[in-house]
């Protein structure tokens, strides 16, 4: 409606408006919703919000904010439903993530430190603030809470109540992201104070800490407790009598330490390397030890012995987690990497992703927990949960599966066929925070959006794309090209805003030649690396891959 026409008051929340468009033919309409107002009240509301000046300036001020939070990653691909979602949709789901953290005052901490990795991409600032925060909230004892308070006067509530043993893990998984975008190694020197208390640690001696923390919470084989949770929040009854480990915390806590390692040496901290080093091998050692069940890893061992997630289950017989991890943090070697993704492959893939679990669990397991009570192939239950399905994608990233990580890459964002876009009701402007699974237990459901906006899922995608497909991920010189294009795709283009600077990549393939072959403005690249870069710049960048 413009200003002159007709007011509308609905006593019902439901309201109708029928619009014919041709194609092409475009209208703008402004809405004003709110409570109840008398016809009075609703003449000066239009009158203050519908004024044309007081219209243009907060449209303004949206498109502002709109493009305050467009990434660092414009691409050109043959699959153009990739790219709009990629171009649009996708920075701005991360945005909001890192924004508003999911519109609570104590988020759990794994969430808050994801959301801000992503956050990295859209405003470092951020994200280096959000950090700190968080280690302000470490606990004596170099344990990290389940969640953290952003505002005084707020308090752990419902799930940060129960005790999760992960939250350190996250710190440097999410740091090196930050690192990797903005060389940022000074943040580590940060004086942070506690935050209800006076002491004072650098960052850096909180986070190697925090590593401390998760070498000391192991049982006598050396596998990470689980209390009652880790990154699976109702997986609550495994380890509630103080007993019971996971297989996926253990190798997380691997791929922390491995990571910390890194940051320890770049700081020229070569005991500390050491030390962390020596922890992870010590840990994927215990890992390869007790939870390898021949073609894939168990995700634990409860409180009373009992191993789960293995071949002998009937239920829960594998978990994808404690794979992808096994790949990020080098207890797998090229063997029973390719053991996990065949059994990955046979029993966990579906034509909407990759599930968490199966068979999803139909009935209580009271030494697993809350988990098993879900409808089978909801949430964490044997549903695509597209959070776990991107870890497993970005480790395979790492070890160069491109196809495979593409194609399930692919696989979280519906359409643009009919039949997809109807057995999922999902629009192509969100990924969900998971769809249906128990894909072999209940096909005619299977793929079914659960539409919830919230997931972890999208900073993981971006980071996927950026460091994985594209390939253009940061390194203290510069930027590294080493991107993985599905086969399929003969050219791409990428634009990337990377240290200030713009990075106008254009990828082909040429047959002929054995290696990737680079050059910028013209002049051919030595190795991958793009060092020397001026902010303000424009760089025309041209990868030749081998047909
Ligand atoms: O919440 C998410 C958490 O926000 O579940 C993930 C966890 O890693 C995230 O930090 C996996 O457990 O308590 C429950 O049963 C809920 O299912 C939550 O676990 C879940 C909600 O789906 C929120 O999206």
């Amino acid at each position: 409606m413009n200003n002159g026409d007709a007011l509308y008051e609905t006593p019902a929340a439901v309201l109708q408006y029928r619009i014919a468009l041709a194609p092409q033919q475009s209208e703008s309409y402004r809405f004003l919703l709110g409570p109840a107002f008398d016809d009075a009240e609703i003449i000066q509301v239009r009158d203050r919000f519908f004024a044309d000046a007081d219209f243009a300036a907060t449209k303004a001020q949206y498109a502002a904010y709109i493009e305050a939070g467009k990434g660092v990653l414009q691409i050109e691909t043959p699959d153009q439903h990739l790219d709009r979602f990629v171009n649009h949709w996708l920075p701005r789901q991360v945005y909001y993530h890192g924004d508003v953290n999911r519109l609570t005052t104590d988020p759990q901490t794994r969430n808050y430190l994801q959301d801000n990795m992503g956050m990295t991409f859209i405003k470092p600032a951020v994200a280096r603030a959000a950090f700190l925060h968080a280690l302000s909230q470490q606990e004596h004892n170099g344990a990290i809470p389940d969640g953290i308070l952003l505002i005084e006067g707020a308090e752990l509530k419902y799930i940060n109540q129960i005790p999760h043993t992960d939250h350190c893990v996250w710190l440097p998984v999410c740091l090196r992201a930050y690192l990797d975008e903005t060389n940022d190694y000074a943040i580590f020197d940060e004086p942070v104070k506690a935050w209800q208390g006076t002491e004072t640690k650098t960052a850096f001696e909180r986070i190697s800490n925090a590593m401390r923390w998760l070498l000391s919470a192991r049982d006598e084989r050396g596998l990470s407790y689980i209390a009652q949770g880790d990154w699976c929040d109702p997986m609550n009854m495994v380890g509630y009598k103080g007993k019971g480990v996971s297989g996926w915390l253990s190798v997380a806590t691997a791929y922390a330490l491995n990571l910390w390692a890194d940051i320890c040496e770049h700081l020229q901290q070569s005991d500390l390397a050491a030390e962390f080093r020596a922890g992870a091998r010590d840990v994927n050692q215990a890992v390869n030890t007790h939870m390898w069940d021949g073609d894939w890893y168990g995700r634990g061992i409860t409180d009373d012995g009992v191993i789960f997630g293995v071949a002998k289950d009937q239920e829960g017989r594998i978990f994808l987690n404690p794979q992808s991890w096994a790949i990020l943090g080098g207890a797998a070697d090229s063997d029973k990497r390719a053991s996990m993704i065949k059994a990955v492959e046979q029993q966990l893939e579906t034509p909407y992703g990759v599930m968490m679990l199966a068979p999803a669990y139909t009935k209580m397991r009271d030494d697993v927990g809350r988990v098993t009570q879900k409808f089978p192939g909801s949430a964490e239950n044997g549903s695509v949960y597209n959070h776990a399905a991107v870890f497993y994608i970005y480790s395979l990233y790492t070890i160069q599966e491109t196809d495979r990580a593409y194609r399930l890459l692919r696989q979280m964002l519906s359409g643009p066929d009919d039949a997809d876009y109807l057995q999922r009701g999902q629009m192509p402007v969100y990924i969900p925070n998971y769809y249906r699974g128990a894909y072999y237990q209940h096909p005619r459901t299977a793929g079914r959006s659960s539409q919830l906006f919230n997931t972890g899922t999208v900073s993981w995608v971006y980071r996927s794309l950026i460091e994985g497909l594209f390939g253009l991920k940061g390194c203290p010189t510069g930027l590294l090209v080493e991107p993985q294009l599905p086969q399929d795709w003969s050219t791409a283009k990428a634009t990337r805003e990377f240290r200030g600077a713009t990075f106008a990549v254009s990828y082909s393939r040429k047959a002929g030649i054995s290696q990737m072959q680079i050059t910028v403005d013209g002049k051919a690249l030595q190795g991958n690396r793009i060092e020397n870069i001026q902010a303000g710049t424009t760089y025309k960048v041209e990868v030749v891959l081998p047909a």
